[in-house]
């Protein structure tokens, strides 16, 4: 569990210009009314990932009287954000009794066999997709007020009475997003498993994207600058909603910290608030979003608009290097690069530095910012230069991170990322990873993105495309309508939180095939 703070002092500014300019941009979402596909039993054959098998038709949905004990299970055909009616009635004798049920949602097979009794994690339970309900009067149409996302749904009859059943005649989902399937084509490719992953990616980014980008439609729901970044990036090769970064950017700016830091995520109910939590490379990557959203648009209104704010986030973390140049770690929760257990953040930050104040610098050299586009390249270079002299490792030829000289991926990625390296020693450093296997590996997709990416900038693509069809197809495998927060092949229960319950398989981050297929692989 990492060590996470509130500051409960915190000043927040508001900017309402910027506000207002985010709320033009507000979409209006767009609805499907889905139906279930079928109804399904759970089966749990393999003890890691259980799978769903359909037993009947849902046209004969009315034909299930349910009495005390008995479930049933809706599938919905695919993973759905939305909004539940269930028209439900009685048969047999008078009803003497409330209807009394539980309903449950899950994104994946898996968590309908969860129980949340068991769960102890460091996270809230109520994330848990299940409600009790008591029906007084039968017939009667039950409009839920929360939005879930699933693909499962199951009716769990508590009780009746012994003299009648409850019977549902009719369930439908409102699905929502801010965009729709017809937007964007699918990329063509004859191997079918990248057709897959292709499908799956377009999914899980069309399902995250609702009033902002959310990181995930079940948990938690809200804008996360890390996430948003990776979202943007696919969208633009995508769905191509300009407006949703723009609105999600002059969110970020609209309220920060007093001393100007954008925070690390945004709440948006009842009214916009930034959280009081901050990551530094989050932070960062405010500007690096907005030179992408730049290039993307080629909006130099709002890249003036903001550029300022993306200087503030470079200047806030150039105070936190030691007199060798090297970033010095933070407290607690301080970055994100992420969820790997016991993780050495230090040197993978450093690279995050160089690669931001490199975007950064692109932004103050467009808008004619001279004094800034300098310091900016003088950053960049004497970081570099000081990751060279004391984080990489003479004899391993690895970059170490921390006091501990830890070897992890996410050092040499990043690294990689910044252009601290060549393409050619990049590509040697990424073997020379690989062979030695450390045991800090990358367990989010967040992380195995930005290993691909590596391998891609050092001009490996045939080596990138097989671990894409590894990793990402590794989920498919294991029957991902979306693609998760969290996948370890190596550990399939692995949860940040305690336990996998809480998860989110249906996570935005996870969506960058659609966009690393589209950048480096179409004809
Ligand atoms: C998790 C969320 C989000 C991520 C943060 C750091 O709580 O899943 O996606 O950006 O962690």
């Amino acid at each position: 569990m990492p060590e996470i703070s509130s500051d409960l002092n915190m000043v927040r500014v508001t900017n309402e210009a910027f506000l207002k300019k985010a709320d033009a941009c507000a979409p209006k979402l767009k609805e499907t009314m889905v139906y279930p596909t079928g109804i399904v039993e759970i089966q749990d054959t393999c003890a890691d990932y259980p799978i769903a098998v359909q037993t009947d038709s849902a046209d004969n949905l009315r034909k299930h009287a349910l009495k005390k004990g008995d479930k049933l299970c809706l599938d919905f055909g695919d993973h759905q954000v939305g909004y539940v009616t269930l028209k439900l009635s009685s048969v047999g004798s008078p009803q003497d009794a409330p209807a009394f049920f539980k309903l449950k949602f899950g994104e994946i097979a898996k968590e309908m066999t969860e129980k949340s009794e068991e769960y102890d994690g460091w996270i809230s339970r109520g994330w848990i997709q299940e409600e009790y309900f008591h029906v007084d009067t039968l017939p009667t149409v039950l409009e839920l007020s929360r939005r879930y996302a699933f693909r499962y749904l199951e009716i769990d009859v508590l009780d009746t009475s012994m003299k009648w059943q409850l019977v549902v005649d009719e369930v439908v989902c409102r699905s929502v997003s801010a965009v729709s399937t017809e937007e964007t084509k699918s990329f063509s490719s004859e191997d079918q498993m990248i057709q897959k992953i292709d499908k799956v990616s377009l999914r899980t980014l069309q399902n995250c994207m609702q009033s902002v980008f959310e990181d995930g439609p079940k948990r938690d729901r809200r804008l996360w600058l890390g996430d948003l970044r990776l979202q943007a990036l696919a969208n633009y090769e995508t769905f191509k909603n300009y407006d949703l970064v723009k609105r999600c950017l002059y969110l970020f700016a609209g309220q920060t910290k007093d001393n100007g830091q954008v925070g690390a995520c945004l709440f948006i109910e009842p009214q916009i608030i930034v959280d009081d939590t901050f990551l530094l490379d989050y932070s960062m990557f405010f500007g690096a979003s907005l030179l992408d959203y730049y290039e993307a648009t080629k909006d130099e209104e709002t890249l003036r608009d903001l550029s300022a704010c993306a200087y503030r986030q470079m200047e806030i973390v150039k105070e936190q290097f030691d007199e060798k140049n090297l970033l010095v770690s933070g407290e607690g929760f301080w970055g994100f690069i992420d969820w790997t257990e016991g993780l050495d953040k230090q040197a993978a930050m450093q690279g995050v530095y160089i690669y931001c104040a490199k975007q950064v610098q692109k932004i103050a050299k467009i808008l004619g910012d001279t004094k800034k586009a300098e310091e900016l390249e003088t950053e960049a270079k004497e970081k570099t230069e000081a990751a060279r002299a004391y984080l990489l490792d003479a004899e391993t030829g690895l970059f170490v991170s921390g006091k501990e000289r830890q070897l992890n991926y996410a050092s040499q990625v990043w690294m990689i990322l910044s252009g601290a390296v060549s393409a050619e020693e990049g590509g040697q450093i990424l073997d020379r990873v690989i062979a030695v296997n450390p045991e800090k590996g990358m367990v989010s997709p967040y992380m195995n993105h930005h290993f691909v990416e590596a391998l891609l900038v050092c001009g490996r693509k045939e080596q990138a495309m097989d671990f894409m069809k590894y990793y990402w197809g590794g989920m498919i495998e294991h029957g991902a309508d979306t693609f998760w927060e969290l996948y370890n092949p190596q550990n399939p229960a692995e949860s940040p939180y305690g336990s996998s319950i809480v998860n989110s398989y249906c996570h935005a981050w996870s969506c960058t095939p659609a966009y690393l297929l589209r950048k480096y692989y179409a004809e």
